[in-house]
């Protein structure tokens, strides 16, 4: 066993200190979490030793039949849900009790975690057994849930949490080590907020980093590279932020403005992993907007023109008139072989309420230039925004009938328009005619004050426009990680719940259990709402004939898990694995 000696000594006695990242379920399992990437390569830059552990691609890798789903992107609501996250843990508990033990015999006094909501849960019990079975490591979370909205303050005063660095961290986290290790003790530094003996004490703001060109590189030589379900990629962000202020988006809050690299410095990092990797020759950017500066994009793809290596790489843009044809040939002469367009509708009028700085006909110039350069182009589409009327929604339709030659595919918002925090839309709904109801907050739910313009309005646009574009050949897809009929089952149940409408909750629930009889978080809604329709009156035919259903569902369910006749139904929504 690890001998228990104060986490301050045992720093102090080891330079480099050695720092272990930890990523805890749930996330997603197509390539390596960047952000812990990006902090392995701060670390080792500044001289410190670090291990990984993924454990939500391990854990994945284990999962048992009756998780077999939870990876999906529609399933992450059930890793906040704290009755099925104890199941997890004692259905696994082997694994968890491995994972604990690994991690403390990897001999790191500093204990790094990556958060975001879905991962919350989870991070805070590993935590909580770590601190548990040796109390002097120093336990520090990151990521960008601590970005915004004071959780930071609030979890620095979990008992198993030493320090919160609450935004990026590529210089903060090295720098918080560094001073642990030369003072012994915990010490705040600007943009890391530490509790010693008991008191809280914050480093204040760290300014942003304005040029990203003194980044080290993300380092992903201590993930499992063999477990992620992509062998050929690497993910890289060349730029954080945003040069527009759209009015649903909040990452301009996140990432305040736009920082970005050079062109030569997103080469250099390129070509480093290119050497590293040789087997990896796609390069995933997962910049939020990397055609913020086209000139560092365009320098980029010259440098790749002229030097090598050859690489497949993808990124998501904004619409502007500097994508003009000439840039769009060199970015695939270059190896650009996709871009996904923040595009949202085809109305002129939705689009100036959104903010968007263009109007639908630069954007079909640049559609239709991207797919002529050979770039497969997608472009995200957004329905019910409020203030879009169906004659508005009709004329996205028309933009559809109108491009659909240049469009290979289209990734229609299943969220709709979701009111999402720290956006401007969110932070005035009633700018918006959006009705707000303190006692029932809602970002989904939403509805206009006007009555037009609910979740089931949205839900039937974007069912239009689905049908539509697959009628036109379109390719239509969700984006990330999830089966669309599922996703949109899931959200009807969700909305009905939200309704307290029963009987077609527990309707939407059944024809959930219908595309997928074992995941163990709707069975569990079903048994709630099993109790809810025996409840009902007699006299009540729909909710009679419905507990029927349920309880038929219910009783099937436990047939097959009994009898281990499962049908595996992964296979039907894994195609985008
Ligand atoms: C790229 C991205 C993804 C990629 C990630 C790919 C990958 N291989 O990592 C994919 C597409 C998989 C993805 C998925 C999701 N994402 Co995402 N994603 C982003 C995005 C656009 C950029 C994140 C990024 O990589 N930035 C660059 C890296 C370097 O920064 P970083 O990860 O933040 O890491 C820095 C700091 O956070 C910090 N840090 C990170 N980890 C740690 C750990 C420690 C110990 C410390 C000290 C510090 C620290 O230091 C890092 C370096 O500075 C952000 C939005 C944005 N505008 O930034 C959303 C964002 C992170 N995603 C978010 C969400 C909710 C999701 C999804 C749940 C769905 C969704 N709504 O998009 C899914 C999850 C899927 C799943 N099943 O798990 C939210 C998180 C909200 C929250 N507060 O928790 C964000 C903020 C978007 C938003 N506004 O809703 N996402
Ligand atoms: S929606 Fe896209 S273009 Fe608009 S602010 Fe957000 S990231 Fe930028």
């Amino acid at each position: 066993m690890w001998p228990l000696r104060s986490g301050v000594s045992r720093l102090s006695r080891w330079p480099p200190a050695k720092v272990a990242l930890v990523q805890c379920p749930v996330w997603w399992t197509t390539d390596p979490p960047l952000g812990l990437a990006q902090l392995a390569g701060s670390l080792k830059h500044f001289g410190h030793e670090t291990e990984v552990f993924d454990l939500s691609i391990e854990l994945y890798r284990e999962r048992g039949e009756k998780y077999k789903n939870a990876w999906a992107w529609e399933q992450f609501a059930f890793w906040q849900d704290a009755a099925w996250m104890a199941d997890c843990f004692r259905d696994h508990a082997a694994f968890w009790d491995r994972a604990v033990t690994r991690i403390l015999e990897s001999d790191s006094p500093v204990i790094g975690f990556a958060v975001f909501l879905g991962s919350l849960r989870t991070t805070l019990e590993v935590a909580r057994r770590l601190k548990a079975a040796a109390p002097d490591r120093v336990i520090v979370l990151g990521g960008e849930y601590f970005f915004l909205g004071g959780k930071a303050e609030e979890l620095i005063r979990h008992p198993s949490v030493d320090a919160i660095v609450t935004g990026a961290a590529d210089f903060a986290f090295p720098e918080l080590v560094k001073k642990l290790q030369d003072s012994g003790r915990l010490e705040p530094c600007p943009g890391a907020v530490v509790k010693r003996d008991g008191e809280i004490l914050s480093g204040g703001e760290r300014p942003p980093q304005d040029s990203l060109d003194e980044l080290p590189f993300a380092d992903y030589e201590p993930f499992p590279l063999a477990l992620y379900e992509d062998a050929n990629r690497i993910p890289m962000t060349a730029s954080r932020g945003c040069v527009r202020r759209c009015a649903f988006c909040s990452t301009r809050e996140f990432w305040k403005g736009y920082s970005y690299m050079s062109g030569e410095r997103i080469y250099a990092e390129v070509a480093h992993h290119a050497k590293r990797h040789p087997g990896r020759r796609h390069v995933e950017f997962y910049d939020i907007t990397a055609n913020g500066s086209v000139p560092s994009l365009e320098r980029f793809a010259e440098l790749v023109i002229e030097k090598g290596p050859t690489i497949a790489w993808k990124i998501n843009a904004i619409i502007r008139p500097e994508m003009t044809r000439e840039v769009l040939d060199k970015l695939a002469a270059s190896g650009c072989t996709s871009i996904i367009y923040g595009l949202e509708s085809g109305s002129e009028h939705v689009l100036k309420l959104m903010r968007k700085e263009y109007g639908p006909a630069v954007a079909e110039r640049v559609l239709k230039d991207t797919h002529e350069a050979g770039i497969k182009t997608t472009a995200n589409f957004m329905f019910g925004f409020p203030g879009e009327t169906d004659a508005d929604f009709r004329e996205t339709l028309e933009f559809l009938r109108r491009n659909h030659r240049w469009l290979d595919r289209v990734y229609p918002s299943r969220t709709y328009t979701a009111l999402e925090e720290h956006a401007y839309l969110f932070e005035h709904p009633e700018e918006f005619g959006i009705k707000v109801d303190p006692a029932k907050p809602t970002n989904l739910y939403w509805e206009t004050l006007d009555g037009t313009n609910d979740f089931l309005v949205r839900m039937k646009r974007c069912d239009e426009f689905c049908a539509l574009a697959a009628e036109l050949g379109i390719d239509v897809q969700k984006g990330l990680d999830a089966e669309l009929a599922l996703d949109r089952q899931l959200s009807l149940a969700q909305y009905h719940e939200f309704k307290s409408n029963d009987l077609e909750a527990a309707r939407a629930y059944l024809a959930y259990a219908e595309l997928d009889l074992q995941n163990p978080a709707s069975l569990s809604r079903l048994k709630d709402y099993e109790i809810k329709l025996a409840g009902k009156h007699p006299d009540d035919v729909a909710s009679r004939d419905a507990l029927a259903l349920v309880r038929a569902t219910l009783w099937q369910a436990e047939r097959e898990s009994r009898t281990g006749a499962v049908t595996d139904r992964s296979a039907e929504f894994s195609g985008a694995r």
